[in-house]
């Protein structure tokens, strides 16, 4: 382990790796409808090696989920959800790779955390369950709370911001308060802008250029602001990795997106782009030329901040 952060890191999340660069979360999707890799993963077989060789490629974090995400999708059951994650989780758990678990269930995440994952990804940052801060307040392990505004299936509806910057930050700053009230400890929280979930192309972007201010969260008094003194700062997850906008951004010229794979280069520019800005983590599909990405960023920052 790194003992000496590079200036404007943010400080480590306890109880996870900390280095003197971004860390890489590699995703592990047991699902058959996820974005970009719905259904390679789905036996618990494929997803152990997946998650084994992810860790190998040099993923700090492995993040394993059960339900898809993505925009339209149906819900499954709990008990599904477990019956895919629970084996997968507790397999990989015995290696020395750090695990987290992607739910928005509080008895999911009991059962992971009990079948050894460290870290907590909960993409409705406590809105879908509302029994999960209090869980992971219980649990004491780092929290991911992520901007959601509604489930999959009609979440493009509400993709609707006067200034996207300003709402999310805002509605997060709500999350935090919420989850602190709950007992989550605020130094177990990580922020999440929650990229492709009820945010248009445009708003993605806009997000991405303005992390720092994320993880700031403004200048609002409140418990967890850092009152009296200055304002917290946040670590921040970026997961932009094979989005949508990522693929219309490099539409061909009859507009047709690029495939999720053909985004890969992109998702390596966007995880350069955040790590220089002070991104905590990039969550990704494709490890390797992303652990190089933020190894280039920490080089580039240390430079920066040693003249
Ligand atoms: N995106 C997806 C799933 N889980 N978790 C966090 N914290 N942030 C994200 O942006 C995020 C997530 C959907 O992407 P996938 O289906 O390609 O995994």
């Amino acid at each position: 382990m790194a003992s000496s952060p590079v200036p404007g890191y943010p400080s480590p999340v306890h109880g996870l790796p900390s280095q003197d660069r971004c860390l890489v979360m590699g995703v592990v999707n047991v699902t058959p409808d996820s974005f970009s890799d719905g259904g390679d993963w789905l036996g618990a077989d494929a997803a152990i090696a997946h998650g084994l060789d992810l860790a190998a490629q040099g993923a700090d974090i492995v993040d394993v989920g059960g339900e898809s995400t993505r925009p339209g999708a149906q819900r499954i059951s709990a008990e599904e959800e477990i019956r895919r994650v629970q084996p997968v989780i507790a397999e990989l758990a015995r290696s020395t790779i750090p695990v987290s678990v992607d739910t928005m269930r509080a008895r999911v995440a009991e059962l992971a955390l009990e079948a050894g994952a460290r870290l907590v990804n909960d993409v409705s940052g406590g809105l879908a369950d509302p029994h999960m801060p209090r869980l992971v307040a219980k649990a004491s392990v780092p929290y991911v709370v992520m901007h959601w505004r509604g489930h999959s299936h009609d979440m493009n509806a509400r993709a609707v911001y006067g200034d996207v910057v300003r709402e999310v930050r805002d509605e997060l700053r709500r999350r935090v308060d919420a989850v602190v009230a709950e007992g989550v400890d605020p130094s177990m929280i990580v922020l999440d802008p929650g990229l492709g979930f009820s945010k248009l192309s445009e708003h993605n972007w806009q997000l991405l250029a303005a992390l720092p201010e994320i993880a700031g969260l403004g200048s609002g008094a409140g418990a967890v602001m850092g009152v009296g003194g200055p304002p917290r700062r946040f670590p921040v997850l970026v997961g932009a990795s094979r989005k949508r906008f990522l693929g219309r951004l490099l539409a061909s010229a009859d507009g047709t997106p690029r495939s999720f794979t053909g985004s890969d280069d992109a998702t390596v520019a966007t995880t350069a782009l955040a790590a220089a800005s002070g991104a905590w983590c990039v969550r990704v599909h494709k490890v390797p030329p992303n652990a190089d990405a933020v190894r280039v960023a920490a080089a580039w920052r240390a430079a920066g901040g040693a003249r």
